[in-house]
C-alpha cells in the first residue's frame, strides 16, 4: 500500500549559499558576517570556514546534474547578498551572473528553482553599520530583493524573503553562537523586528515588480512538550512557544506581537520601543505560502524563581528552561519525534487559516561513512520515512501542505558545527569534493517518483 501525496505536490531539496558555495572572494564577492565570524579563532568547530565548503560555486553544473539524476523537481537555494552587492548596496554583475547561470542550468535540467534571498549571510559592510539592530537595513534589503528579482524574476516564480529570522536574530545577536556572534538580548529582539520589517518591505517590492511570483518567508518551529501537565509547566511551555513559534508568525498574520509575549519581554525594554507606526502593517504583507522548517521538538520546565534567567538561547525568557532531549537522537543531539511534526502542521493549519504550507526544510544529521562506494545511512532513511509519514498524516487530517524540501541536498558547512555534522542525502568528501549518493538519496528519489511512501 502506498501512502500517496496530493497531485502536484512539490518535492525538492534545499541548500544555502554560505553552506555550499565556497569561492568566498571570487568575482568581487564581499565578505559576509559568516566570513568574519569563521575567521575568529574558537567560534566554529575545528575553526572551519565556508571555503571551500562544497565548492558549489565552481561545481554547480555537476550538482544540478545530480538533481536531475535523482528526478527531484524543485530546488531551494539561497542567494548571497555579498556576491550580488559586496558592500550591501553596489551591484556586482559577476556575482549576479552566477545565479543567472544557476537558474538557467536548473531549468535546462527540468528543475524548478526556488530562491531564498537571505540565509544569514549579511554583508559585513552592513554589520559595520550596526547589522540587523539597525532598522535602515530593512530598506537596503528591499533594494537588494528588487535587484535579484529584476535579474531572475523572468524565470523564477517562488520567492522566499528570509530564512529563519529566529536564528539570524536570536542566535546571531542574542546568545552569539552564530554570526555576528554578539550577546545582547535587547538588541536581538530589535534585530528580530527589523528582519520582519525587511521581509515586509521586500515582499512589497517583489509584488510591485510584477510577474506571477509566489512570495513566502521560511520560519523554524519547535513544538514544546512538558513532562508534567500543571499550571507551572504549561506556563513555561507557553513562554517558550510564544517566543520561539509566535514572535515571527503572528505579526505576519496581521495580529502583531502577542500581548503575553510583549509582557514576557518588557523587562528588556527594547522590542516595543523598536516598533514604529506602520511597521506592523508592512510586516503583514499577504503571503502566498508559509515555509515551515521542522527538525525537533523542545521540552520546557518551570524554574522555581520566576525571575531567574533561562539557559535556553531565547532572549529575555525568565522563569523557565529547556530540558535535555530524549529517546532516539541525531548526531547533533536532536530528538527524533515525528508526531511533533504532525502536531505542528495541524496547529499551523488551524492558526493560519487559508495559508498553504510548504515544508522548506526537514532532515537529520548522522555519522555517515562511505564503504565500498556506498553510504548506508539507514538512520537517515528512517528519519525521512517517519517524518514524511508525519506530513502525510497531517495532510490526511486536513492540513493544506503543498510541498516538501529535504534538508539537504549535500553534506555541507553546518554553521557553528563546521563540517562535523552531515545532513546531506549526497555524501561529500571535503578533501576531494567527490559526491556519492547515499541510500537516503535513493530512498527519496523513489518517494518522489511514486509521489508517495512505499
Ligand atoms: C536552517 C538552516 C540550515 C541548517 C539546518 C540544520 O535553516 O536551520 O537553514 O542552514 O543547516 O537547519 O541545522
Amino acid at each position: 500500500m502506498t501512502r500517496s501525496f496530493p497531485a502536484g505536490f512539490r518535492w525538492g531539496t534545499a541548500t544555502a549559499a554560505y553552506q555550499i558555495e565556497g569561492s568566498t572572494t571570487a568575482d568581487g564577492r564581499g565578505p559576509s558576517i559568516w566570513d568574519t565570524f569563521t575567521a575568529r579563532t574558537g567560534r566554529v568547530l575545528d575553526d572551519a570556514t565556508g571555503d571551500p565548503a562544497c565548492d558549489h560555486y565552481r561545481r554547480y553544473r555537476e550538482d544540478v546534474a545530480l538533481l536531475s539524476e535523482l528526478g527531484v523537481p524543485y530546488y531551494r537555494f539561497s542567494v548571497a547578498w555579498s556576491r550580488v552587492m559586496p558592500d550591501g548596496r553596489t551591484i556586482e554583475p559577476r556575482g549576479l551572473a552566477f545565479y543567472d547561470r544557476l537558474v538557467d542550468t536548473l531549468l535546462e535540467h527540468g528543475v524548478t528553482p526556488m530562491v531564498t534571498l537571505y540565509h544569514w549571510d549579511l554583508p559585513e559592510a552592513l554589520q559595520a553599520e550596526g547589522g540587523w539592530p539597525n532598522r535602515d537595513l530593512a530598506g537596503l534589503f528591499a533594494d537588494y530583493a528588487a535587484t535579484v528579482h529584476k535579474a531572475l524574476g523572468d524565470r523564477v516564480r517562488q520567492w522566499t524573503t528570509i530564512n529563519e529570522p529566529f536564528c539570524a536574530a536570536f542566535i546571531g545577536y542574542g546568545n552569539g553562537d552564530h554570526a555576528p556572534g554578539l550577546r545582547d538580548e535587547g538588541a536581538a529582539l530589535v534585530a528580530g523586528h527589523n528582519l520582519m520589517l525587511a521581509h515586509g518591505q521586500a515582499a512589497q517590492v517583489l509584488r510591485a515588480n510584477g510577474g506571477e511570483q509566489e512570495v513566502s518567508i521560511v520560519l523554524n518551529f519547535a513544538p514544546v512538550l512538558t513532562d508534567v501537565d500543571d499550571a507551572a509547566h504549561r506556563e513555561a511551555a507557553r513562554k517558550f512557544d510564544f517566543l520561539h513559534n509566535r514572535f515571527f508568525l503572528d505579526p505576519l498574520l496581521g495580529r502583531g506581537y502577542p500581548p503575553e509575549l510583549l509582557a514576557d519581554l518588557a523587562h528588556l525594554g527594547t522590542l516595543e520601543a523598536a516598533i514604529a507606526d506602520g511597521d506592523l502593517e508592512i510586516i503583514a504583507q499577504p503571503l502566498d505560502v508559509l515555509g515551515v522548517n521542522y527538525y525537533a521538538p523542545a521540552r520546557a520546565v518551570p524554574l522555581d524563581d520566576p525571575e531567574a534567567d533561562s539557559n535556553c538561547p531565547l532572549p529575555g525568557l525568565r522563569g523557565m528552561d529547556v530540558t535535555p532531549p530524549r529517546g532516539d537522537l541525531t548526531s547533533l543531539g536532536w530528538e527524533q519525534r515525528p508526531e511533533s511534526f504532525t502536531d505542528l502542521l495541524l496547529w499551523l493549519h488551524g492558526h493560519c487559516p487559508g495559508l498553504p504550507l510548504v515544508i522548506a526544510e526537514n532532515g537529520a544529521a548522522f555519522v555517515d561513512e562511505v564503504v565500498d562506494g556506498r553510504v548506508r545511512d539507514t538512520d537517515r532513511v528512517r528519519y525521512f520515512a517517519e517524518h514524511l509519514a508525519a506530513v502525510h498524516t497531517a495532510i490526511e487530517r486536513g492540513a493544506d501542505i503543498r510541498g516538501y524540501m529535504a534538508w539537504s541536498l549535500l553534506d555541507n558547512f553546518e554553521w557553528a558545527m563546521g563540517y562535523t555534522q552531515r545532513f546531506g542525502i549526497v555524501h561529500v568528501d571535503f578533501e576531494t569534493q567527490e559526491r556519492v549518493l547515499k541510500d537516503s538519496a535513493l530512498f527519496y528519489a523513489d518517494v518522489v517518483a511514486r509521489n508517495g511512501l512505499p
